[in-house]
């Protein structure tokens, strides 16, 4: 499984041709994604939801998305102290993937990573990401559940956040309970869901956990499976499979250009030695 996660990761031919073989042995786990900005307790609120899992006798799969900037940075190390518990335990299996900075990329290995991670029999499959970013927005959607975990005082204000961010989440949780603003910005957070309408006409629980103590874990869980029964399963799958194929069709063709051809291209475009247009068609000639 390592081997295979090195090879999605590093997009190699032979990652495409396991990932087709693999790809029939898909559809049974569950893929809940996590996000939130950095800080919030995303990992910490993770180990606690491996633990119950593991308790329930399941086996778990997590995707740590880590952003490469300075940021967060020491959040990374912080992580891997947290759920070193879980190291020695064949039941889980924890992959830690790094935003790189090039074009596409990161969202569709993440796919491919969860696909691998689900053929390979885990029941459940955590995403951590950091809720920033388009990137973080898409990879949020490839999940069957997505959590948006919110602190009180952090500038996590209703009105600060993202549009993005409030339209993605199935589940809101409230994290670091234990301090001052919690219940202001969860009455916020209730107005402000009160007044938006999702087609699927769900409405997105709050709930409140301090992770740090486990608390609110298992309140957590029970509103994301609360959300796959009123779903009936997977049936926005099919949404969600025609987002991921556009991101595979573009990324399979970026693959086929170098930074150089637009670089070039540029020259050309502002120089007025070309227009635009011709250069786009010629490529897609070639493609
Ligand atoms: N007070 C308090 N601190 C928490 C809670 N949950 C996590 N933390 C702390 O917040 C910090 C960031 O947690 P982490 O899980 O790394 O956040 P992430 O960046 O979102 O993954 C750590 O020092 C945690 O111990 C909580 O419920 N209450
Ligand atoms: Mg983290």
């Amino acid at each position: 499984m390592a081997r295979a996660a090195t090879a999605v990761e590093n997009r190699t031919p032979e990652s495409q041709r396991l990932m087709q073989e693999l790809f029939p042995h898909t559809g049974r786990a569950l893929t809940l994604g996590i996000t939130g900005s950095p800080g919030a307790g995303k990992s910490t609120l993770v180990d606690g939801i491996i633990r119950h899992l593991r308790g329930e006798g399941r086996t778990v799969g997590v995707i740590a998305v880590d952003p490469s900037s300075p940021f967060s940075g020491g959040a990374i190390l912080g992580d891997r102290i947290r759920m070193s518990a879980h190291y020695a335990d064949p039941g889980v299996y924890i992959r830690s993937m790094a935003t790189r900075g090039t074009m596409g990329g990161l969202a569709p290995a993440t796919t491919d990573m969860a696909l691998l991670f689900d053929a390979a029999g885990r029941d459940v499959i955590l995403i951590e990401t950091v809720g920033v970013g388009q990137d973080e927005v898409e990879i949020a959607r490839l999940a069957d559940v997505t959590m948006v975990v919110l602190v009180p005082g952090m500038g996590d204000d209703v009105q600060a956040m993202k549009a993005g961010i409030m339209e993605i989440a199935d589940v809101f949780i409230v994290n670091k309970a234990d301090q001052p603003g919690a219940e202001k910005l969860e009455r916020e957070l209730l107005a402000t869901l009160g007044l938006a309408h999702r087609n699927d006409n769900w409405f997105p629980p709050v709930v409140r956990a301090v992770a740090k103590d486990g608390k609110g874990i298992a309140e957590s869980l029970e509103a994301a499976r609360n959300y796959m029964q009123f779903e009936g399963r997977r049936n926005n799958a099919g949404e969600r499979w025609a987002m991921r194929l556009k991101q595979m069709l573009r990324e399979r063709l970026l693959e086929r250009f170098e930074e150089s051809d637009f670089t070039q291209a540029a020259e050309r475009v502002t120089t007025r030695t070309c227009d635009p247009y011709s250069i786009v068609d010629d490529w897609l000639k070639r493609v």
